[in-house]
């Protein structure tokens, strides 16, 4: 395989561990846990796993006899910089305990499990890939493990392989499931252990305990860079407003991280705009104040951040999706039946009188996409519509309105931007490749003490790593009840953007001057090689969090 220097200065590169990790430990227990809320259902759902204490790892100069292991991997989901590492973390972990231990990694996601596709993961293997991003060491899939069936099937090949602990780095969905199998595994006298590891860069896998989930840190650094070198080339022609749409399902992290770093004239959050209850036009609005503002200083220039989820936390356009869905349920081969120029009319005819408006009101293209683009339960793919073209479009057809009237006199012209893939295998930052390479030599602890149904944690990541605090988190602790496809579910509590938090807060506190004036910063690339302050920055998000401000 042919390497950039870059890649392969990084192959030699040694993750640092917390201290605590650098020698053999010791578990230390901590008091017994409840989930954060419903604790009566949960506990009914989880009765072997429920309530079990929080460990912590600490160095100790006994010396710890262990036994070889053999261990499965698997990685669900989207990619997230720094995956490379966790299995790296967990090779070491358990040829440290054991020599004669194994690791397996399950192809493709938890698809591998269930149909028995795998390898093994050997030194020369792992070696390739210590440091990269990527998921392409064992691949990634989407494919749910909810299954009884699902759960036995991959008994077999765990027997087969004489694998006793399973690994499943994934996101709140993931380590929902990873939960869910644990305890199905104990109550049926199983002995496999089932260990999560909080991954996604959308970074809404977030709690008390989990302070950041691996990959939003390089993805969002990467996110920076690019926006920094857009706000420059806008600040020198300053001819054009560029509307960036950011990767993130639903939560706004990755928008307000970036924000915080580019500082950029305008950065939408979709949870401040449910909790306002803002119409689309209200936001169109918003953003088209701004650019007039700008406009009459001469500055016909400028950038808007847009958090892909936006769509679903306007009140109204939800509403409109949910009609639309149950529609095109009932009525797809009607629909598709009408022809091609005339669909639109034809959904404008059969919705509600507010949702008709709306409807009515969106650019053809999106609208298009409304009644398109359908994932397998039939809902509206709100990932693939294109947000950022969408609030172009709408803010250039208000300032021409508002010019009509008399009260715009400026000039407007767009460009329009998607950041998602490009951050999701960057090179992991340091901050990641150690964090990671922790959280997979965690795990490899979490197995040697026997534990199912934890979670790998490691806390204090503000601190330099040698201070990072490594240790279990039950699952069972995160979780509440939430209806999901009309059923009471057991999950893990997705984190969205805390209006009251630190991070937000910032934000607000600086937006209007952000807005009015040009304030950017330009972040450069990622830094891998110098001094901490440089290469080993968290993100803001996270130093905010963790500040007293
Ligand atoms: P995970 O939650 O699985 O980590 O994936 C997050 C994400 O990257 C979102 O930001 C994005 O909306 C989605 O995956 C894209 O999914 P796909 O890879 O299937 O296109």
């Amino acid at each position: 395989m042919t390497k950039s220097p870059l890649q392969a200065a990084r192959g030699q590169y040694s993750p640092k561990l917390p201290l605590a990790l650098q020698g053999a430990v010791k578990v230390v227990l901590g008091e017994k846990t409840q989930s954060v809320s419903d604790q009566e259902a949960v506990q009914e759902l989880f009765p072997h796993t429920y309530g079990l204490p929080k460990l912590t790892f600490e160095a100790t100069t006994e010396e710890v006899q262990g036994k070889p292991v053999n261990v499965g991997v698997i990685l669900s989901g989207g990619q997230a910089p720094g995956g490379h590492n966790v299995i790296a973390g967990i090779f070491d972990g358990i040829k440290a305990i054991h020599a004669e231990s194994r690791l397996y990694g399950f192809l493709m996601g938890p698809d591998g499990l269930v149909q028995h596709n795998y390898k093994e993961l050997t030194a020369d293997i792992i070696d390739q890939y210590r440091n990269t991003g990527g998921f392409d060491i064992i691949g990634s899939g989407r494919t749910k493990l909810e299954e009884v069936e699902q759960y036995n099937k991959g008994l077999e090949v765990l027997k087969q392989l004489n694998i006793s602990a399973l690994v499943i780095i994934g996101g709140d969905d993931s380590n929902t499931n990873a939960a869910v199998l644990a305890e199905y595994y104990k109550s049926i006298n199983a002995p496999v252990q089932v260990i999560g590891c909080p991954k996604t860069i959308d970074g809404d896998l977030k709690n008390e305990q989990i302070e950041t989930s691996f990959g939003f840190d390089t993805a969002t650094k990467v996110y920076g860079e690019v926006i920094g070198n857009i706000q420059r080339d806008c600040n020198s022609a300053r001819k054009y407003w560029h509307f960036i749409k950011l990767m993130g399902r639903s939560a706004s992290h990755i928008a307000l991280e970036c924000a915080l770093q580019v500082q950029p004239n305008i950065a939408i959050i979709s949870e401040e705009v449910e909790a306002k209850g803002m119409s689309l036009d209200d936001v169109v609005t918003y953003i088209a104040s701004i650019v007039a503002k700008r406009s009459a200083k001469g500055e016909h220039f400028g950038t808007v951040l847009i958090p892909e989820g936006l769509i679903e936390f306007i009140p109204a356009m939800k509403k409109l999706i949910a009609e639309l869905n149950d529609f095109l349920a009932h009525h797809e081969e009607d629909f598709r039946a009408v022809a091609a120029d005339e669909q639109r009319n034809y959904i404008i005819s059969h919705l509600s009188k507010d949702n008709s408006e709306l409807y009515a009101s969106l650019p053809a293209t999106v609208a298009r996409q409304l009644t398109l683009d359908r994932d397998p339960h039939g809902n509206v793919q709100v990932s693939l519509i294109e947000t950022e073209k969408l609030l172009a479009e709408m803010v250039g057809t208000k300032l021409a309105q508002w010019k009509s009237e008399g009260k715009f006199a400026g000039k407007f012209s767009a460009l329009t931007h998607f950041f998602g893939y490009e951050g999701r295998c960057a090179m992991p930052s340091n901050f990641d490749a150690d964090y990671c390479y922790a959280l997979g030599r965690t795990a490899s602890c979490l197995i040697n003490s026997g534990v199912t149904g934890y979670m790998s944690s490691v806390q204090n990541l503000t601190a330099p790593a040698s201070e990072w605090i490594a240790g279990g988190i039950p699952t069972t602790m995160m979780m509440n009840m939430e209806r999901r496809h009309g059923m009471m579910k057991p999950v893990i509590q997705k984190a969205l953007v805390r209006l009251e938090g630190n991070p937000f807060r910032y934000f607000v506190g600086q937006r209007d001057e952000w807005a009015e004036n040009t304030c950017y910063v330009y972040p450069g690339p990622i830094q891998y090689f110098g001094t901490p302050e440089l290469c080993d920055q968290p993100t803001l998000t996270l130093k905010l969090e963790q500040s007293k401000w």
